[in-house]
């Protein structure tokens, strides 16, 4: 598939890949840092990692079900685990199980129709040149601060690892940096230099934000917009992301998921405000979707199956919506997602006129309405039968 951005707008739904050493922690993908684990002691986590349960192909299929059109996988997070075989480092997992899970990723889920995204941190943990700062693990050790440190050499290994992941896994079509924070910025990373490279080994990629320098699209994290956003003034393509718990790795002890009704509600708004939603699993520490996220993917797929067009190539409508449903349109398909129900009634404001015909879109159903004093009426079979059928479509 050729590299242009233009996919990333219509596909609105993405799955968000979180696994590493951290993953066998199973309590946060920050353990390291938070619990300053100084490195002879996280290798216990390298020695054990074993990901035989980790199965591309099922996730793929999964991502497919619920309705996704990319995913994005953490080739390295802060930690400094790769999860490909980098010649830069051997701290990663071709040399600790022989298996090159970014290929394994990149693969499977082209087999699937699904567009590849890499995450890739900005920060490392593992590396000798990096430079401590406060969220650093060693950041309390003093012979590791009396080491000297070199963030010119650490950008070239950045420079090296972005060619090796933008060369040597077929086409990318997303790359996640992360992050850019109070301690460092553009400067340490080189951006200017990292994007101008990776335009010239893959025009058309989409990048994000996170190097610190305006990139393809915005991130805004755990956090649900609630209109159209811009940057100084401009409108901007944006994602949000998203945990089902509060955790990015698998957080064994946690159990706080998400109900998906919200997730889709979530989903929805998204793209209602012309966004896109990047939702995350956290895979175990053997590399399988814990039941509680595959149970997740597979509500989100049912309600998918009947409502996906009105999330795939949809954006936000033309009309204002009152405040109890959310609207997403497509051509001359207005989708009214009902916030609460049942309802006898719908009024909807500023449509008189301009609506045609009325359903149910989950099962196609006619809706009757009438247009009264200016503003549209639906009524009757407005009692949609279950909670994840609450969805009209109009035609304009
Ligand atoms: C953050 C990271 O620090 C988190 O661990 C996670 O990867 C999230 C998506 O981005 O900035």
């Amino acid at each position: 598939m050729p590299a242009s951005p233009d996919w990333f707008e219509p596909a609105r739904f993405g799955l968000f890949v979180h696994f590493g050493l951290y993953s066998l922690a199973a309590r946060h993908e920050w353990v390291r840092s938070r619990e300053a684990i100084p490195d002879a002691e996280y290798d216990r986590y390298l020695e054990r990692f074993d990901p035989d349960r980790f199965d591309a192909p099922a996730l793929a299929q999964a991502a497919r079900a619920a309705g996704m059109r990319y995913a994005v996988l953490t080739a390295k997070h802060h930690d400094g685990f790769c999860l490909f075989g980098s010649k830069l480092t051997d701290y990663h997992s071709v040399r600790v199980t022989g298996r090159d899970l970014v290929a394994e990723f990149a693969d499977a889920m082209r087999a699937e129709g699904i567009r590849v995204g890499l995450y890739y941190s900005l920060l490392d943990w593992h590396h000798p040149d990096f430079e401590i700062d406060r969220y650093h693990p060693l950041h309390a050790d003093a012979a590791a601060l009396e080491q000297p440190r070199d963030m010119a050499r650490y950008r070239e290994f950045l420079r090296g690892q972005v060619t090796e992941l933008l060369t040597e896994y077929g086409d990318i079509d997303l790359l996640f940096f992360d992050f850019t924070y109070p301690a460092k910025g553009p400067e340490d990373w080189g951006a200017e230099e990292l994007l101008a490279l990776v335009r010239e080994l893959r025009p058309g990629i989409l990048v994000n934000d996170r190097l610190g320098i305006p990139g393809d699209y915005v991130t805004p994290e755990q956090y649900q917009p609630d209109r159209p956003l811009e940057r100084d003034g401009v409108p901007v393509r944006w994602e949000a992301c998203h945990t089902l718990n509060g955790s990015w790795g698998y957080d064994r002890d946690n159990h706080e998921y998400k109900d998906p009704a919200l997730l889709v509600r979530m989903l929805v708004q998204s793209v209602a405000c012309g966004g896109n939603l990047l939702l995350n699993v956290g895979p175990t520490g053997r590399g399988a979707l814990d039941p509680r996220a595959r149970e997740t993917l597979a509500a989100i797929g049912e309600w998918m199956q009947l409502h996906e067009r009105s999330v795939h190539n949809a954006g936000p409508a033309e009309f204002t919506p009152p405040s109890n449903v959310l609207y997403t349109q497509v051509g001359d398909r207005l989708y009214v997602h009902l916030l609460f129900w049942p309802l006898k009634h719908l009024h909807l404001p500023g449509l008189a006129g301009r609506v045609r015909y009325a359903q149910l879109l989950h099962d196609g159903s006619e809706v009757r309405f009438h247009q009264l004093n200016g503003e549209n009426h639906e009524h009757n079979n407005l009692a949609p039968p279950r909670q994840d059928a609450g969805t009209l479509t109009l035609t304009l």
